[in-house]
């Protein structure tokens, strides 16, 4: 079989999967040709950020596999590929760890007002203003999938109420989790929580989920994290939000365009903090992947289950206990 790659891979990764599929060919496309190599490809690996011809790979009917190195899937799931035989597999949860100290990064300096106090190191300006706690805060995450239930482990140790939403709702909850509630039940979370943060994919149903009308149903002063996706946030009402100072603050590593546009309100804004989309960027990234793809390429080889496979229609892997066999 052809095994395409599409990920930034070093020698070490090669000489990796080599040792699990000695009989395979593997090739290591990079951007620059992973729009021709996806067609010549059995099984894929990577995420490609140039147009790739979905439509084209399907009808040549060759791919029978898809392995994401990307937790999120809106790079591969297009509708050709959801409705084709092709296996999807992600990388949810396998960057849990760093996305969680993105979201406590982001979190802890809105709170502590580190960009105030950033901007006025820069002018050499000692002047004292109120910061806020993190702990006693009760804290809403939307999405109880891997990157969710790691930030819900760190942020116990801050003594915060922990609430959630997911659309697959864990039968046996954590005990530093107060609830997880069914997706339908978002509004309650938004209305009961000091610090909202966004773990969700984004897919037909989350895409602008996060609208004016929800913005303004959380609590006055509260603050929103998104380390998902920026789409799922609609951006002129959260601009509107945090402008009118319904929202106290904004930490965003995602967001609806990126890099976000020149011409953005967001990046004028004091109430918000911004870091482009490296909340999963850890130096262990590609060591990562590279042991989930080769777990799963020697499940692939002797046909047991695939890890993190995806229900293609939902857009993210269910919950095994949740799974028709
Ligand atoms: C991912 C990401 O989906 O980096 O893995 O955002």
């Amino acid at each position: 079989m052809r095994i395409v790659l599409c990920y930034p891979v070093e020698k070490r990764h090669l000489a990796r999967l080599a040792q699990v599929a000695p009989e395979h060919e593997i090739v290591d496309a990079g951007q620059e040709h992973i729009a021709e190599e996806i067609l010549r490809a059995d099984i894929f690996c990577g995420h490609a950020k140039v147009t790739v011809p979905w439509d084209q790979v399907v009808r040549l009917g060759r791919l029978r596999w898809i392995q994401s190195s990307a937790a999120g899937l809106d790079h591969c799931l297009t509708p050709e590929v959801v409705a084709s035989d092709i296996l999807v597999t992600s990388a949810s949860g396998v960057f849990a760890d760093a996305v969680a100290e993105q979201t406590l990064a982001l979190l802890l300096g809105l709170l502590r007002r580190l960009p105030t106090f950033f901007r006025n190191q820069q002018q050499k300006m000692f002047e004292r203003c109120p910061t806020r706690d993190l702990h006693g805060a009760t804290v809403g995450i939307v999405g109880f999938g891997g990157n969710g239930r790691r930030i819900a482990e760190l942020l116990s140790a801050f003594r915060t109420k922990i609430v959630a939403t997911d659309m697959f709702p864990p039968r046996e909850l954590p005990d530093h989790v107060k609830a997880v509630w069914p997706a339908d039940q978002l509004d309650r979370l938004l209305e009961g929580s000091d610090i909202v943060i966004l773990t969700l994919p984004l897919n037909a149903r989350t895409r602008g989920l996060i609208n004016r009308q929800r913005l303004f149903r959380m609590k006055p002063g509260s603050i929103l994290i998104n380390v998902a996706r920026g789409p799922i946030v609609v951006e002129k009402d959260l601009v509107e939000a945090l402008q009118s100072g319904h929202l106290w603050a904004a930490g965003l590593d995602v967001t609806e365009i990126e890099p976000l546009p020149e011409g953005s309100p967001l990046w004028d804004l004091p109430n918000v903090l911004l870091t482009p989309h490296v909340g999963a960027q850890s130096a262990r990234r590609s060591d990562l992947v590279t042991e989930l793809f080769a777990a799963n390429l020697q499940r692939f080889f002797s046909g047991q289950p695939l890890l993190n496979l995806v229900d293609k229609e939902l857009g993210f892997p269910v919950p095994l206990q949740y799974r028709t066999p």
